[in-house]
């Protein structure tokens, strides 16, 4: 024991010390690089892209803010793949936030009907078939659909 106890320490201080090392490689690579995050679990996790529409493709979570222009959503018609996430984010602070009933957003067809506020401004679901699913806001003046593509 009294010659393995010191070997074993040694093992154990130079994996510490070699894990405290490629902790701050990897977090310098971090600070570097804006493209890639290693994650704690070690899976990369992807930067959002922008699109032109302003749609924000997140894994597979689909990211678009919903805003109010010419009288109607914007925008009003929104494309999502099958087998992703959408996340509804109602612009509640800009000059082309939802006003009025515009800021309450149904779904009918998946029962969804949300007063979108301060601090609670998403509508998320699963969009797990192909199809149309339109929407509205309050009072059924404002329109717009989300086409689930296959
Ligand atoms: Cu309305």
């Amino acid at each position: 024991m009294k010659i393995i106890g010191p070997g074993i320490i040694s093992i154990f201080i130079i994996a510490a010390l070699s894990s405290i090392y490629l902790n701050t490689v990897l977090a310098g690579k971090n600070a570097d690089s804006g493209n890639s995050i290693k994650a704690a679990d070690g899976q990369a996790q992807t930067q959002p892209n922008t699109a032109p529409n302003g749609a924000i493709q997140q894994g597979d979570v689909k990211e678009v803010k919903l805003q109010f222009k010419d009288y109607n959503y914007y925008p009003n018609s929104i494309y999502v793949k099958k087998g992703q996430k959408l996340r509804l984010v109602g612009d509640l602070d800009s000059g082309n936030k939802l006003i009025g009933c515009y800021t309450y957003v149904r779904i009918p067809s998946l029962g969804i009907g949300k007063r979108l506020v301060q601090g609670d401004n998403a509508i998320e679901f699963l969009a797990d078939k192909p199809g149309k699913i339109p929407f509205t806001c309050g009072m059924g003046m404002g329109t717009g659909e989300i086409i689930v593509q296959a």
